[in-house]
């Protein structure tokens, strides 16, 4: 790559099955799904990966798990090392064994979250030096333990969330490094400071390159304020997720 422009690396995508309309609802009010929709916005979101230069792999559809489509709570990527999660929803355990056959594709090592630990890996912000991670109805005590010894060294906060599913759900990273979300849905007491988002779908961004950004449609205040930051801002209509209790990150795993 040219000076200053490293490469962007891969992403995991796992396409929306038939049954999507059968996913979880935890937090979001309860609406029909439109599975059509749904698949082309899963297909607008890919392409915004592509055009960023992420060259994408598809992990083999899973017609039967109506939240397969949320492929990031299936595994952690830490440089070479996939971390297999455990969710605290067991109806979201069949989702693993595509996700492990994708990471073996990519050359990872595998590593697994064993009972009776619990993980999501919604609940995982790598921040560069600090592992933040969620502690909630999907990721527990024992789950982050076994995490923090897989990851050897680094340095693995645990978060209490509240009012969200997932520690992303609350916040997540800019590419500067700084935390941008929903103070009132996360333990700040644990945070170096937190950007406030100005609406909770602000709380949702996946850092494309060092100065773009991918976010939701639905976030436009957010997106006007990065901007004018200078980052370019790139925004996909996700609703038919987001009807799910899903966000930007969970429909892709990013990989060095
Ligand atoms: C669930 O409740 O498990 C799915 N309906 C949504 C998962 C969203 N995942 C994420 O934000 N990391």
């Amino acid at each position: 790559a040219a000076a200053g422009t490293a490469p962007a690396g891969r992403a995991l995508v796992r396409p929306p099955g038939p049954r999507l309309a059968e996913g979880i609802v935890t937090h979001a009010a309860r609406r029909p799904v439109d599975v059509e929709l749904a698949a082309r916005q899963h297909e607008a979101y890919v392409t915004a990966l592509r055009a960023a230069g992420r060259r994408v792999r598809a992990v083999a559809p899973a017609d039967d798990l109506p939240d397969a489509v949320f492929v990031e709570d299936a595994l952690v990527v830490c440089g070479d090392l996939a971390v297999l999660g455990r969710s605290g929803a067991p109806s979201r355990r069949g989702e693993i064994p595509g996700a492990e056959q994708a990471a073996r594709e990519l050359g990872l090592r595998i590593e697994r979250i064993k009972e009776p630990g619990t993980l999501d890996g919604g609940d995982v912000l790598d921040v560069g030096g600090t592992v933040y991670v969620g502690r909630g109805a999907r990721t527990n005590e024992e789950g982050i333990c076994q995490l923090a010894r897989l990851l050897g060294g680094r340095r693995v906060v645990p978060v209490d969330v509240r009012g969200c599913l997932h520690l992303k759900s609350a916040m997540t990273v800019l590419p500067d490094g700084g935390l941008i979300g929903v103070p009132e849905m996360v333990d700040t007491s644990v945070l170096p400071c937190l950007r406030v988002a100005p609406e909770p779908e602000g709380a949702h961004v996946v850092v494309l390159g060092p100065d773009h950004v991918l976010m939701a449609a639905s976030a436009p205040r957010t997106a006007a304020r990065l901007a004018a930051d200078g980052l370019r801002v790139t925004s996909v209509d996700i609703s038919e997720f987001e009807a799910l209790d899903g966000c930007v990150t969970c429909l892709s795993v990013l990989v060095p």
